[in-house]
């Protein structure tokens, strides 16, 4: 563990308290000149620590950039989603870079955030709008051992965290609509993308890919977002602290990944369901050539949705793209 993670570690714990270059250098076990050398530095990366003669260090304010270091701190020790995280300043799509990873035997619980994404994907290589600093955009690598089937399980699991953080860090309600999309007044905030390596009885593993608008994205063309899409910033009108927020949501998806492999997903489809505009509403899924049209009634274990048709018939969906009819 980097020694910047535990002194930022020790800062979050408590912010209200400062710790004495003493204090620090005993708990880390390492001298107050190297303490004070890597409190120099986070100040020259945006930390605002405050540094009394009396009293000690205290971190004042964070910058809004994403450090790895820095969510890393904020987590509890034992977190299994954000042990590792690495922030690239611009990669193609962060689901691309962690399926490479994973393939290379990276551990499960590794995240990586890139502050813009030049090949932001959606679903069916469709384009997600990713500009720098306007958004939270990052993937999770997991390995579940759960059955092939259980993808639409892990992007209900995400939507289920994504709306308690940003009620939690921002003060604001989403809705979720089946199968990965979070919206606030009629207008797409998050899109989650699950993708999946897997062998006919097992996952081998799954990219947990999220895009979360915090802001409009600045400069250039704004009208293809602005015509789907809406931000949390746009909706509160109060700066957002962007890193608070990924830590939250990474504190979130811990705790939904244990409530799911500990047995507890009835708990999780329940509160899904509870927040969910698609359920009772009549619907048409498009998935390829496939339409189905009918009334939205359930979600069953894994995740997928039951359609009652006009015919009366019940149709299970796992994938595609929902227009709401009523
Ligand atoms: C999704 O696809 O909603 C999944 C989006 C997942 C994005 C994350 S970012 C981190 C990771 N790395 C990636 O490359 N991807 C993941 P889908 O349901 O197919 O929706 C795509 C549609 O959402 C587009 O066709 C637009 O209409 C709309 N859209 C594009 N950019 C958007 C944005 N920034 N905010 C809201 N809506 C957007």
């Amino acid at each position: 563990m980097s020694l910047d993670r535990q002194i930022l570690a020790a800062f979050h714990r408590d912010r209200e308290t400062s710790l004495s270059g003493a204090e620090l250098s005993r708990q880390l076990g390492v001298s107050r000149a190297a303490i004070w050398a890597r409190i120099e530095a986070l100040r020259q990366v945006g930390f605002d620590i405050e540094a009394s003669p009396h009293k000690g260090y205290r971190l004042l304010s964070t910058p809004d950039s994403l450090i790895g270091d820095d969510l890393e701190a904020r987590l509890p020790d034992d977190s299994v989603i954000g042990r590792e995280i690495q922030v690239y300043r611009e990669t193609n799509s962060t689901n691309d870079l962690v399926e490479t990873l994973a393939q290379q035997g990276a551990r499960e619980g590794l995240v990586i955030f890139a502050e813009a994404q030049n090949r932001g994907r959606g679903r069916q290589g469709r384009k997600w709008i990713s500009h720098a600093g306007s958004g939270l955009w990052f993937s999770v690598l997991l390995r579940p051992p759960l059955p092939p089937g259980s993808s639409s399980l892990i992007t209900v699991m995400a939507a289920v965290a994504v709306r308690r953080a940003i009620q939690i860090s921002a003060g604001v309600l989403a809705q979720i609509k089946w199968p990965n999309d979070l919206l606030i007044s009629g207008r797409k905030i998050c899109g989650i993308l699950t993708e999946m390596s897997a062998e006919p009885d097992r996952i081998k593993h799954a990219v947990l890919g999220i895009g979360l608008d915090v802001r409009p994205p600045s400069g250039g063309d704004l009208t293809e977002w602005a015509q789907v899409a809406t931000s949390l910033e746009s909706e509160r009108d109060t700066p957002i602290d962007r890193p608070a927020l990924a830590a939250e949501l990474l504190f979130q998806l811990d705790r939904v990944y244990r409530d799911i492999l500990g047995g507890r997903e009835t708990d999780i489809l329940q509160e899904w369901a509870d927040h969910c505009i698609t359920m009772g509403r009549e619907v048409r899924v498009e998935w390829g050539q496939m339409v189905i049209e009918g009334r939205a009634e359930s979600l069953d274990d894994f995740g997928a949705l039951s359609i009652r048709n006009r015919h009366g018939r019940l149709e299970r969906v796992t994938g595609g793209d929902v227009h709401l009819l009523s």
